[in-house]
């Protein structure tokens, strides 16, 4: 039985080491929502929202977030008891549309709490089986192609298993091309457009289709079905959809319709760990491989990604970069490392998350926090 019966919100200002961008905007210092979620037995846990600064990726962002939790989110869960954290996104879901991330970041904290209560790291909580994840990189747009191939380039030597390309129109075929030639025909490459085509770039997209790419992640619009299902039957190369997957049902969806043939999962996009293990045991029964995808997360969000990619269908390295990649330092310990061979560690073995917050540190980042406690 778990019943919640605080959850403290705050906001922490964490700037990236360098700024990012992808086809539909650019982040340079984030936002971040954290939550600490307390349980009548006195456990705590940790959470984060993945909701970006703006509603450039899905409609949610960190303030729309800081109110679905406050006012419909929390609601629900504090005092409420609940036999498991399976339970909990059914009752978010009952007559409440949207506001994934929000949900998310409530839905996922319950998980760790049930992690921390039976001193079981995530992973084993839900059954993950792997004890390393091979890593991703995710490289942002760049002015150039020479640019990218110096980014690509290290990213390979660094170790690196999956070499990430953002693209958009303009800075597509022949920046990925560049790539493939500098890094040679077996290196793993992919590229993802954050929605930047319509049907009407085909040529583009079928020029992409002869580098050889891993995959190409959400191509066309952030909500679209039925047009990626035209394109995938225009391409050899596997669609991978991101922001259309919303749900079990939008998975579902995605293999009748034959609108894609991956999955990249993020947790925060689909509303939290419950969905999450549901899309990858439908994705794992039809032969569809997952991976998880990442939000520029602080290394809190980073350790739900870790141990969600610990199940067994998520087959392709995951965007799960060290988290000196991102920050000049994380708000946690250890921080996410990387070995040589492009794996990071999945702390099977430490209870709940697996590291340890920096509370003052965050308490020094945050400009501001809000508590909500159960009704007496
Ligand atoms: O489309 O996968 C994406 C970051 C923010 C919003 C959308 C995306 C991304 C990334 C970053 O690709 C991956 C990472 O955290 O390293
Ligand atoms: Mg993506």
């Amino acid at each position: 039985m778990i019943q919640i019966t605080g959850i403290q919100l705050r906001e922490i200002r964490l700037p990236l080491r360098e700024p990012f961008r992808i086809s539909s905007g650019v982040v340079s210092n984030r936002r971040i929502l954290l939550l600490e979620l307390t349980d009548v037995s006195g456990t705590r846990a940790w959470s984060e929202c993945v909701a970006g600064e703006a509603p450039n990726y899905t409609a949610e962002t960190i303030d729309t977030a800081w109110t679905a939790i406050t006012q419909w989110v929390a609601p629900r869960v504090l005092g409420v008891r609940f036999a498991q954290p399976g339970d909990v996104h059914d009752v978010l879901e009952k007559d409440f549309r949207g506001h994934n991330m929000a949900k998310a970041a409530v839905e996922m904290g319950i998980w760790a709490i049930a992690a921390e209560r039976d001193r079981l790291s995530l992973a084993r909580l839900i059954g993950g089986t792997r004890d390393s994840i091979a890593t991703g990189i995710s490289l942002g747009i760049e002015r150039s192609p020479e640019a990218l191939v110096e980014k690509a380039t290290a990213a390979v030597a660094a170790g690196y298993r999956k070499v990430k390309i953002k693209i958009m129109p303009g800075s597509d075929v022949e920046f990925v091309r560049a790539a493939r030639e500098a890094l040679g025909a077996e290196a793993p490459l992919m590229a993802d457009a954050n929605n930047a085509y319509s049907l009407a770039d085909l040529d583009r997209l079928v020029a992409l289709d002869s580098l050889d790419l891993m995959m190409i992640e959400q191509p066309l619009a952030f909500d679209d079905l039925v047009r990626h299902a035209e394109l995938q039957r225009r391409l050899e190369t596997p669609v991978c959809l991101d922001e259309s997957i919303t749900s079990l049902d939008r998975a579902i969806d995605m293999h009748t319709l034959g609108s894609g043939r991956i999955i990249n999962i993020k947790p925060g996009r689909v509303g939290g760990f419950g969905p999450s293990i549901a899309i990858h045991d439908f994705c794992e029964q039809h032969a569809i491989p997952v991976w998880c995808g990442g939000m520029f997360e602080s290394g809190i969000g980073r350790a739900y990604n870790v141990a969600l990619a610990s199940l067994p269908n998520f087959t392709k390295p995951g965007d799960l970069s060290p988290s000196a990649r991102y920050w000049e330092r994380d708000i946690v310990t250890p921080e996410w490392t990387m070995d040589a061979n492009g794996m990071v560690r999945v702390p099977r073995d430490a209870p709940g998350i697996g590291v340890t917050v920096d509370v003052d540190r965050v308490d020094n980042l945050t400009v501001r926090s809000q508590a909500l406690a159960q009704a007496a």
